[in-house]
């Protein structure tokens, strides 16, 4: 399998962390955002939404969307819950993590940090981001108060999805010492098997 991938994008950092944990063999492509590389006409002729990550399987088929890549890694494995309501609970929190969760808190990161983004930087937008973050960050908290994971008892996809901007989001400005529930899950994803930071690329 070929992962069109960008190195410090948490959108990427997804697959690659359930492919390493399940030690499947891939190449990495890096295709990056910053370089204008996800907007040229080859990549857009394998994704027309112009964005990484994709996957290519060795058919050449290829997926897109980072939760639909990793929902498709995961099934029949510890990853995707076997009970229906748990499956049902990580679809939950992938939909969240998509719609309520990376479109402030890694967005407002891009912004702060992105050179090419400084000029999206306005103060309306960083204000925005910031409130619609905290209640992102304050819903996973108060979850988290009573469960070790968000799908069931157990480590699954909607951890890796949740994990792959929320480590990352004191660099967007968000104070995680707020979310005690939140930091203390973070260490638990650390602490499952397999785990890999963000730079690593297989
Ligand atoms: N919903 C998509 C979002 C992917 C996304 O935002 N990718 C960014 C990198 S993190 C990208 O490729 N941006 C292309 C660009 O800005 O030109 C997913 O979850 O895969």
């Amino acid at each position: 399998m070929i992962l069109y991938s960008m190195i410090d994008s948490g959108n990427c950092y997804k697959p690659r962390l359930l492919m390493a944990k399940l030690g499947l063999a891939f190449t990495t492509v890096e295709v990056s955002s910053h370089a204008g590389d996800t907007r040229k006409a080859d990549f857009v002729a394998k994704n027309p939404n112009a964005m990484v990550p994709l996957l290519e399987l060795d058919d050449g088929r290829r997926l897109a969307e980072s939760n639909a890549i990793l929902l498709y890694l995961a099934e029949g494995t510890r990853f995707l819950p076997a009970d229906r309501y748990e499956r049902g609970l990580a679809y939950q929190w992938l939909f969240f993590e998509q719609y309520s969760h990376e479109p402030y808190i890694a967005v407002r990161k891009a912004l702060l940090t992105f050179p090419e983004r400084a000029a999206d930087a306005t103060p309306e937008r960083l204000a925005v981001t910031l409130e619609r973050g905290n209640k992102a960050l304050g819903v996973m908290n108060t979850y988290l108060e009573n469960n070790d994971f968000f799908a069931g008892g157990a480590f699954s996809v909607a951890d890796i999805a949740l994990y792959a901007y929320t480590h990352t989001a004191e660099q967007g400005g968000f104070q995680l010492d707020a979310y005690p529930a939140v930091v203390a899950w973070l260490a638990r994803v650390e602490a499952d098997q397999g785990h890999v930071p963000i730079g690593w690329v297989g």
